[in-house]
Order: C-alpha cells, then sequence, then structure tokens
C-alpha cells in the first residue's frame, strides 16, 4: 500500500497545476487531508466532504470549470474488485469455442451462399460482455419472471452459438444461419416474428434497443407499483454499441431512466471504438463523450477500461504518466494501435515518453501485445456488472473498452474494414484457432466444424450448471398467457350501436369507449391509456381523476387545478401513461404494454392515443418493431386525415399512415366513419387480441370532426370488420345511370352528400358503401387471388370486395389519405375505378376548403362519377363539363399534390 504522502507526492508531479501551483504547500496540506480522510472514515466519508466543499464553493460564486468525466481508467479500483466467483480457465474456453462457433456460422454461410451477410466483429468484441453475464448475471425463470437482456443485434451469431452449446439450438440450425426460408433456420438479427419461441426483443434497428429498455425497465415499475405483478427482483440488461449511441432513440429515454430512478436497468455498452465504416469518434474519444452524456442525464457510470494485466503499469506509474497519455489519445489512433503488435505499440504508445517506456521497461513485446482491454477481462466486467446490480436509485451504464474482431488478428482485429468481413481464408482461421487454443486439426478448421464439447466435459456441465443456478435458458420467449374475458359490446357501446344521429366525433366516442371498458372489473385494469401530452386535445382529461397519471412518486405538491372535478392527479398505482412530449417514448411503452402477455405473463391492453400524423410517420420504425415482436394492443391515431385536421397545415395532417399500416403485416388498420362501426372493430379487435390470442395490433383512425352518428344498419358488423359494407342505396327519379360510391372515414359524409346530388341533378343513381378499411379489403382481395391462382379448374373463391361489388358500374372511392390507399383495392374490382384522395402537402383552411382544394369533396365526387359514366358512355360528356361549371371548378387550378 502507498502511503497517503507518497500518493500526495506522485499527484502533486502529475498535477495539471504543475508549476503554475502558487503554494504547493498548501495544495500538499489539502490533498494530505483527503488521503487521510480516506484511510481513516473511508470513501463514504470522502465523498461527503467533497460535496460539502463543492457546495460551498457554489456558494460563494467559485465555478469550477471541471470536465464532465473522470479520468480515463477504470471506475472501479482494483482494492474493491470482488474475488472472481467463477472457473475462470473454464469459462476462457468456453467463450472461445463459444467465438469459434460463431465465427464459423458466419464463414460457412457466407463460403457456401455467397452474400447472406452475418458479422463476426462485432461479437467477437462482445463475448466476454455476454459470457459474464450469461454465467453470473442474466436471470432466466421458466415461468415468466427472470431478467429481461436486449441483445446487440449483429452480435446474434455468439447468441446462437452459445444455445448450441446449452443443447437449444442443432448443428443444422447452425448451419442453416441466415437461411430461414426452407424451416429450421436462424435469423440474421433478434426476430420474435421469425423466432417466438428464442428472441423476445428485435433490435436490429438501431435505437430501437436501447428506448425499448428503458420503456420496459420503467413498465416493469409500473406493473410493481399497481400490483399487478411483482417485478422488483428482476432486472433489464441492455447490450449496446458505440456507434449506436448516435441514434435518438438510443438516448432519448435517458432522463425518463434516472428520473424514475431505474435501478433495475443496465446498459452494457461495447465501446469497440468502431462502427460500420471507422472510428465512431477518430477524432475523440468516445467514451468520455458517452460518461458525460450518461453521467449528465443522472446514471451510475461504470468505466471498465483496463483488464488486470494493466494493475501492475497502473501500479508502476507513479506519475499518472498512463492517464495522461491516454488521456491524449484519440480514438483513431487506439484503433490503429489496436490493429497493430506490440513492437508497434511500445514504439507508438510507450515510446512517446521516458515515464512509460519506463512503466513497461521489464515488459517482452509479445507480453505489452497481450494487453487486454477491460471489456475482455471477466474480472473487471465482473466487478462492473456486480456494481451496477447493487447500485441503488440510479440505473447504470457500463463503459466496457473492447477492441473490434478481438482474436482476428491480421484478418480483422482493429481494422477499418472489419464490420463487413465475412469471409476468412484457411490461414486466417488456424491463427484464430491457435490463438484461442482450439481443440481443431486443420481438417477441421479447413471445413469449420462447429465444436461441441460432449455432454459429459466439464464445459458443457459447468455451462449447464451455471445456466441452472441462474433459472434457466435465455433468451426464452413465451408464447401465451391467460385470456382476459371481454365485456359484451352490446352493454357498453350502445350509445355507438344505436347513435340516433346524435351529434359527436369519432374522437369522442373512443374516449367514451376507453372510459366505459376502464370501468369493467376484469378487463378495466389490464388497460394502459398512454398519451404524449395530448389528452386534453382528445377530451381525455377525465381520465387524470378517473385513473390517475402514473408516476412512482406519487404526487408531492398540490395541482393548480386541485379544487375542480377533473384535476391533475398523479399517483403511485395511476394507470395513464403520460409520456410527455416523445412518440419514440409513447411507442415504446405501448410496446412494452402490447408484449407484456410474453414477457410478463400479465396480458395488458394497451390504447395509445396521439396525433395521427406523429405515429407511422415518425415512429414507424418502433411500430415495425412493436409488429415483430407480436404486439397487441390499440393504436390509436387521433385529428385524423389530411382534410378533417382543419386548421393545422403541413405538419400535421396525416394522409399517408394508413397506406403505411396496410404495409405492416400484422396491422389491422381501421379508418371508421361512424362511432358504431368503431364499437364493432374495438370489440373485434379485442376479442382477437385477447382472447384469440392473435398475434394482430389494430391501429383506428379517429376525427374531431362533429356530425350526427347514425345507428348502424343490422347484421353489418361481420362487413365493417371485412372493410366495408352498404350502407344506402340511392335512387334517381328517372335515372339514367348507376355509379357505386366508396366513402371511407370522414369522407363517407361527402360521398353520401354526393349520391344526393347525383340523383336530384344528374339522375344518377348510386349505391355508397361505407368502406373501414382499403387495407383488410385488399388483403382479403389478394389472399383470394393468389388461392384461385394456385388451383387452377376448382372453383373460385371470392373476395369480400368481389362479393360485395358485384356488376361493372363505375366506382369512385374517397378518402381523407392519399389516392394510393383506395388504389390499394383498385385491381381486384371490376368496373372502371376512380380514386379521390389527398395528395400533396397539407394547408391549414377550413374542412370544406380544404376538400374543395383536395378535390374530394362531394363536388368533385359528383365530377368524378358523371366522368366516370361518360368515358364509359353511359352519359353524354358535356353533362361533366355542365356540372364542372356549375360547380365552379376552375379547370386550370393547380393540381394539389404539386401545389
Ligand atoms: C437504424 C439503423 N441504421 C443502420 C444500421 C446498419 N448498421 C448495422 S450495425 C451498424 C454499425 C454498428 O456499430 P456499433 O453500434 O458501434 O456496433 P459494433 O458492431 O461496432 O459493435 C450499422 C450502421 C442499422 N442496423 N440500423
Amino acid at each position: 500500500m502507498e502511503t497517503s504522502s507518497a500518493s500526495t507526492d506522485n499527484l502533486l508531479r502529475s498535477t495539471r497545476l504543475g508549476t503554475a501551483d502558487t503554494d504547493p504547500g498548501e495544495t500538499r496540506e489539502w490533498l494530505e487531508a483527503l488521503e487521510d480522510v480516506v484511510r481513516v472514515a473511508g470513501h463514504d466519508r470522502a465523498l461527503a466532504l467533497l460535496r460539502l466543499l463543492e457546495e460551498q464553493a457554489q456558494q460563494r460564486g467559485i465555478v469550477a470549470n471541471v470536465p464532465p468525466y473522470s479520468a480515463y481508467r477504470n471506475t472501479i479500483p482494483l482494492e474493491q474488485q470482488p474475488a472472481y466467483p467463477g472457473d475462470l480457465a473454464l469459462e476462457e474456453r468456453i467463450t472461445a469455442i463459444v467465438r469459434w462457433n460463431a465465427l464459423a456460422m458466419v464463414v460457412r454461410a457466407n463460403a457456401a451462399y455467397g452474400d447472406l451477410g452475418g458479422h463476426i466483429g462485432s461479437y467477437a468484441s462482445a463475448a466476454e460482455i455476454f459470457e459474464v453475464g450469461f454465467n453470473h448475471f442474466f436471470r432466466a425463470d421458466e415461468g415468466h419472471g427472470g431478467d429481461l437482456v436486449f441483445f446487440q443485434p449483429h452480435s446474434a451469431p455468439g447468441v446462437y452459438a452459445r444455445a448450441y452449446l446449452e443443447g437449444r439450438l442443432s448443428e443444422a440450425q447452425l448451419a442453416n444461419y441466415r437461411q430461414e426460408v426452407g424451416g429450421n433456420g436462424l435469423s440474421s438479427y433478434p426476430h420474435p416474428w421469425l423466432m417466438p419461441d428464442f428472441w423476445q426483443f428485435p433490435t436490429g434497428s438501431m435505437g430501437i434497443g436501447p428506448i425499448s429498455a428503458i420503456y420496459q425497465a420503467r413498465f416493469m415499475r409500473y406493473l410493481q407499483h399497481r400490483g399487478i405483478a411483482d417485478t422488483s427482483e428482476r432486472r433489464v440488461w441492455g447490450v449496446f454499441g458505440d456507434g449506436e449511441m448516435d441514434e435518438p432513440e438510443s438516448i432519448g429515454g435517458l432522463t425518463l431512466a434516472a428520473r424514475e430512478n431505474l435501478d433495475n436497468l443496465t446498459f452494457v455498452i461495447n465501446c469497440n471504438l468502431q462502427r460500420l465504416d471507422g472510428p465512431v469518434r477518430g477524432n475523440g474519444q468516445i467514451i468520455q463523450e458517452l460518461e458525460s452524456l450518461f453521467s449528465g442525464a443522472g446514471w451510475n457510470v461504470i468505466k471498465v477500461l483496463w483488464g488486470s494485466d494493466w494493475d501492475a503499469l497502473f501500479a508502476r506509474d507513479k506519475t499518472h504518466s498512463l492517464l495522461r497519455a491516454f488521456a491524449d489519445t484519440p480514438d483513431g489512433e487506439y484503433q490503429t494501435l489496436g490493429a497493430n503488435d506490440g513492437k508497434y505499440n511500445f514504439e507508438r504508445f510507450f515510446g512517446r515518453a521516458p515515464e512509460l517506456r519506463e512503466i513497461v521497461a521489464t515488459m517482452s513485446e509479445a507480453e505489452i501485445d497481450a494487453l487486454k482491454r477491460g471489456g475482455h477481462d471477466f474480472r473487471k466486467l465482473h466487478a462492473a456488472f456486480r456494481a451496477a446490480m447493487l447500485h441503488q436509485g440510479r440505473p447504470t451504464v457500463i463503459l466496457a473498452k473492447t477492441k473490434k474482431g478481438y482474436g482476428m488478428g491480421d484478418a480483422g482485429e482493429s481494422r477499418m474494414t472489419v464490420h463487413q468481413q465475412k469471409k476468412l481464408d484457411v490461414d486466417a482461421l488456424k491463427a484464430f484457432r491457435d490463438r484461442f487454443a482450439l481443440p481443431l486439426s486443420d481438417a477441421d478448421v479447413a471445413r469449420m466444424k462447429f465444436l461441441r464439447p460432449p455432454e459429459t466435459s466439464r464445459e458443457i456441465a459447468y455451462l449447464r450448471e451455471r445456466r441452472a443456478a441462474l433459472g434457466g435458458a435465455l433468451p426464452a420467449r413465451r408464447r401465451r398467457s391467460a385470456s382476459l374475458a371481454i365485456p359484451d359490446v352490446a352493454g357498453y357501446a350502445q350509445f355507438a350501436l344505436r347513435a340516433e344521429n346524435k351529434e359527436m366525433s369519432t374522437t369522442m366516442a373512443v374516449v367514451r369507449l376507453l372510459g366505459a371498458l376502464l370501468k369493467d372489473k376484469t378487463l378495466g385494469p389490464r388497460i394502459v391509456p398512454i398519451v404524449a401530452d395530448e389528452a386534453r386535445t382528445f377530451g381525455m382529461a377525465n381520465l387524470f381523476r378517473q385513473v390517475g397519471i402514473y408516476s412512482p412518486t406519487g404526487q408531492r405538491y398540490e395541482p393548480e387545478d386541485a379544487g375542480s372535478m377533473l384535476y391533475y392527479r398523479e399517483a403511485r398505482d395511476g394507470q395513464l401513461l403520460e409520456e410527455g412530449i416523445t412518440e419514440a417514448g409513447a411507442l415504446s411503452s405501448w410496446t412494452a404494454a402490447a408484449t407484456s402477455y410474453s414477457v410478463h405473463g400479465e396480458p395488458m391492453l394497451p390504447f395509445y392515443i396521439y396525433y395521427s400524423m406523429f405515429g407511422f410517420q415518425r415512429v414507424g420504425d418502433l411500430i415495425w418493431a412493436a409488429a415483430d415482436q407480436r404486439a397487441r394492443g390499440f393504436l390509436i391515431g387521433a385529428t385524423a386525415g389530411r382534410t378533417t385536421l382543419g386548421g393545422e397545415g403541413l405538419q400535421h395532417q396525416d394522409g399517408n399512415s394508413h397506406v403505411i399500416a396496410a404495409m405492416t403485416p400484422n396491422c389491422r388498420a381501421y379508418d371508421p366513419a361512424f362511432a358504431g362501426e368503431l364499437a364493432i372493430i374495438v370489440d373485434h379487435g379485442l376479442r382477437r387480441m385477447m382472447q384469440e390470442h392473435a398475434d394482430e395490433f389494430y391501429y383506428v383512425t379517429v376525427m374531431n370532426e362533429n356530425y350526427p352518428q347514425p345507428s348502424l344498419p343490422d347484421g353489418v358488423a361481420q362487413d365493417v370488420i371485412k372493410g366495408m359494407y352498404r350502407f344506402r342505396r340511392v335512387d334517381a327519379v328517372q335515372e339514367r345511370a348507376r355509379v357505386r360510391l366508396l366513402g371511407c372515414g370522414a369522407i363517407l359524409r361527402e360521398v353520401l352528400a354526393a349520391a344526393d346530388m347525383l340523383a336530384a341533378d344528374w339522375n344518377v343513381g348510386s349505391d355508397v358503401y361505407s368502406v373501414t378499411s382499403f387495407g383488410e379489403l385488399a388483403r382479403d382481395a389478394r389472399n383470394a387471388e393468389r388461392w384461385n391462382r394456385f388451383h387452377p379448374g376448382q372453383s373460385a373463391i371470392r373476395s369480400h370486395v368481389d362479393t360485395m361489388l358485384e356488376g361493372d358500374a363505375p366506382i369512385v372511392a374517397a378518402t381523407d389519405y392519399v389516392r394510393a390507399y383506395p388504389q390499394l383495392i383498385a385491381a381486384y374490382t371490376r368496373g372502371r375505378f376512380v380514386a379521390l384522395g389527398t395528395d400533396g402537402f397539407g394547408r391549414s383552411d377550413t374542412r370544406s376548403a380544404l376538400r374543395n382544394f383536395f378535390e374530394v369533396g362531394s363536388h368533385h365526387v359528383v365530377i368524378a362519377a358523371l366522368d366516370a359514366l361518360a368515358r364509359e358512355g353511359t352519359l353524354a360528356t358535356d353533362i361533366v363539363a355542365e356540372a364542372i361549371a356549375r360547380y365552379g371548378v376552375d379547370p386550370s387550378r393547380a393540381v394539389p399534390w404539386e401545389a
């Protein structure tokens, strides 16, 4: 042990004050005093004094300009490092085998099949991180307990390779990595859709993992505080890349995690200093940058930079010359040092200063070469993981410094191109074998044999024993949970089904439905209403009082509106998730709730209500990831439609979301016109998701336009769900022709007005259909078309579109979304098909002005219908000209989607 005065001497020599110190004697006294406190009273006392000093300095107006990060060394000093609880040698051997199998999997796939892709370098850098987790920390539970682990996506080969050793995956599956179509394959990245018994969380799109992990940890607390599940012993671990931290989603939830004291959450950032193209921060230091970021956000930061063999070097370094050299080394140079051998490192790093040379004077080049970064050292990693688990009150991030392509030698280690390295020649493979002392003959290497020690081997026994001690296998996804009883729609939704032309908007209707469902004894507590600071916009303020806003700290202030009926009530067991202005965060919460049936064995039913423009368009990739993980819940796109949301203009008016929703395979998307349709859709969704366990979710758009809501005709429920029903038949006096008019969402009312005008003014009769979902109609029609193609000679099955739209009278389909939306069914209809929609940028104006502008108002429906009939030869062309003139449409007006 150093004496306090010796260590003070060292510090004084290395201090930044240096010769500028005007009173070295006094400086020494201060430093020695601190050393004495540490020695006599311990770290905590020293910390308390420092905090007091800092406070006093601030009070005196002395503001220290210190960098927001600590020195470039391990946060946990050697003295605080616990003994390693595992068998280090055995774990090294197991890791080597997993490394080999992961590498062989990728190289085999690419050697045999050309360009299947896959990554070697990322897992090579993360192997020790994962193995420490698997052997000592990641707890599983054969039921629904256990920890949740978000895996760095392109490390998937390593996770598969380990599952193979555990006997969870077969050799054939490994050989089928990235070949899923024939069955028995393994997906490129974690995808619950593709491997529903294995992966829980899709992380392949950078940034989705980090934000999802945060909101998952938060949701676990929500379940706990609401008394739904005991999650107190469970943790969320997220292993992510340092490059990945560039994504806004990666850092978007950091302050929430600290604010809500999520000490059940640990991030491990695999800081191999590289991303795909090159260094993450060639001219800077990503680790220091991340430390500043995370500590500024309120996280506990643990840096694991240097391996155990550096301990001796630090001990010899009396002047902190290592720290100074580290501080002066940009990441681009660390990469070059990492890619080169001991000789190069001796010359280019230690050779910089006599003190540095001195530190390694007795070491051979081979020993210098073997110096490990902390992220490859089990002991250092274990100490950090353990400290993270023990840390209370804040989430922890472990910044683990690693080498990309660790162990790949000249074939990749810290090479610029390592991310893309998918093929290794035999010499490189042999070097890898030798480097990790793998029991493989040259022939085994050449054919890239997968290694699996016999069942009786110590390796397999150890592996099994460790996993058994931690509760079982992981990752593992459960498919099912209990069903929930669904109340009878006729009971709670009469106001909508039998609306008798009462005026209301569909937004009001959905909020009323939600309010009623929340009161249901069984289903009610399972509902998770979510808003991103728009509850008042959608008339949901009553929920503040009714179910309370979730806040882990309850309400520590008297709300300004305490005296009002609908006061802003925050509560520890509050049910509403008021996320603030973060659609990405709200969507992540929605996903956590929507997958709770699988992840926690507790079916929950989230309703996330938001500005529809800020959904699929803004956070579409998060929705895609939710779809991948078989989310079940409702997304309610409110203030929907490009002309129905009046004054809000270009960035708010949504004419797109239904097209994107229709491309999401397990999303059932609806744009109902009427409250009754909405009630039928919600009831159907509830049954499908909560009782039939269908892996689908529902996107429903609702509008804020008030209009009379009709009672629905009897017997249309099934057709509403299929996507369309005939709402009205309009006959004209002295009828000259008939058309089919399809209206979707709010534009149905324009279509109904058009039907009346066609009959009254132009003697044209019509059948008006309410289309609740062009997407569902198209899906069904595609299925029918395909079945018929593959079953020649058999009697054809008919799609819903086909049975509804018999005959070949022209069809005009109008919607508040872009024309591509109704055009989804165009190919499946008979008769001329004309789509009217809202292509172009939105703008602020009244609904009627906007509908005229986009040419979806009733006049335009009439003109389009007459034109279609004229083009069929059923009506004379001059009727169209007459209508254009009568309705005052200027044929030379600017094209709306170009204006
Ligand atoms: C949203 C998104 N953008 C781009 C990619 C492509 N991509 C895959 S891995 C990768 C680099 C990752 O670097 P890093 O996070 O540092 O991880 P490493 O492989 O270095 O461990 C990129 C750009 C992606 N998967 N997702």
